[in-house]
Parts: structure tokens; C-alpha cells; sequence
């Protein structure tokens, strides 16, 4: 898998004059079924998260609200991606590291996980995910 896997998945907009409506549904708007939800909230200005890779997780990401980058890496190229809109998801396949920092304030990151979390499908040494992507 490379990062040109990974691709931003344009999510059903539904709007009308009391606001936007957003739907997912696994396997029709992203490419795996999900088993998992998770968000990332009241992150501090400067704060850098993620810096590591999965072995075998799908995972979609959207910027709920609010902004931030984040930076996939494949072991041979590097891509920075701004999420700036909740419509627009990120879909990340297994074996990408990846970097999130630039969050602006009250950013909400959302995550679906085609797996419950565990420890063990990650690579959080890079040494290891190059040794290992290559
Ligand atoms: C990713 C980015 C976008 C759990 O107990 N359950 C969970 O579902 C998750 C995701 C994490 N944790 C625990 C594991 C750590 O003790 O929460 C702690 C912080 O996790 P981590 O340092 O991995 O968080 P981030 O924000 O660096 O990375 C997370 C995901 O782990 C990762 O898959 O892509 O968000």
C-alpha cells in the first residue's frame, strides 16, 4: 500500500435553510466497514500528534471542525494534507506513517477505524515501519 492509496472521499452534503447534514456509511462511502469511533479534541496550539503507522488498519479522518495537517508518509514519499471541511474525508489504508500538527483552536478530529484498538498493529519506532514498508 502507498500513499497513493490514500485519497480525500468527497461525503453526501445535505443542505437545506436550517444547515448541513453529513452521512457516512461504511463500505458504500469508504472502503472498509468500520468497528470504531474516535475523536480528537481540545488539542493545544502547537500540539503534534500521530507519528506512527498500522499494519492492517483502515482508517477515514475529518476535520469536524476547525483545521489541522496531516503528513503521510509511505517510506519512499511524503504528503502534507490541510483538513479544513467537514464533508471532505481522509481515508488512510494500512503501512502509512503518519504526522498531524497545525491544529487551529477548538479543532475536532474524527476517526473511523475499521478495527477496535489495539497496541499491537502499530509501528510507533520509524526505523521499524522502513525496515518493514521496504
Ligand atoms: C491515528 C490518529 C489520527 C485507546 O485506548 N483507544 C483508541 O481507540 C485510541 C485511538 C487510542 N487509545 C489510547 C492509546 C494511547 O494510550 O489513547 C492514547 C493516545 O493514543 P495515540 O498516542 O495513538 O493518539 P494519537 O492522536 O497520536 O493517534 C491517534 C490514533 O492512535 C491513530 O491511529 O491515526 O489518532
Amino acid at each position: 500500500m502507498s500513499i497513493e492509496h490514500c485519497k480525500i472521499i468527497d461525503l453526501p452534503k445535505i443542505h437545506d435553510a436550517r444547515g448541513n447534514l453529513t452521512f457516512i456509511e461504511g463500505s458504500r462511502h469508504v472502503p472498509f466497514d468500520f468497528k470504531r469511533v474516535y475523536y480528537l479534541y481540545d488539542v493545544p496550539g502547537g500540539a503534534e500528534r500521530g507519528g506512527h503507522a498500522h499494519k492492517e488498519l483502515h482508517q477515514l479522518i475529518v476535520a469536524m471542525s476547525g483545521s489541522f495537517d496531516i503528513v503521510l508518509d509511505d517510506g519512499q514519499e511524503k504528503k502534507r494534507i490541510h483538513l479544513a471541511r467537514s464533508y471532505y474525508g481522509l481515508y488512510v489504508c494500512p503501512m502509512i506513517w503518519r504526522e498531524m500538527d497545525n491544529f487551529s483552536s477548538g479543532a475536532v478530529c474524527l476517526v473511523l477505524a475499521s478495527n477496535l484498538y489495539d497496541e499491537a498493529d502499530y509501528y510507533r519506532d520509524y526505523q521499524e515501519f522502513l525496515k518493514d514498508v521496504r
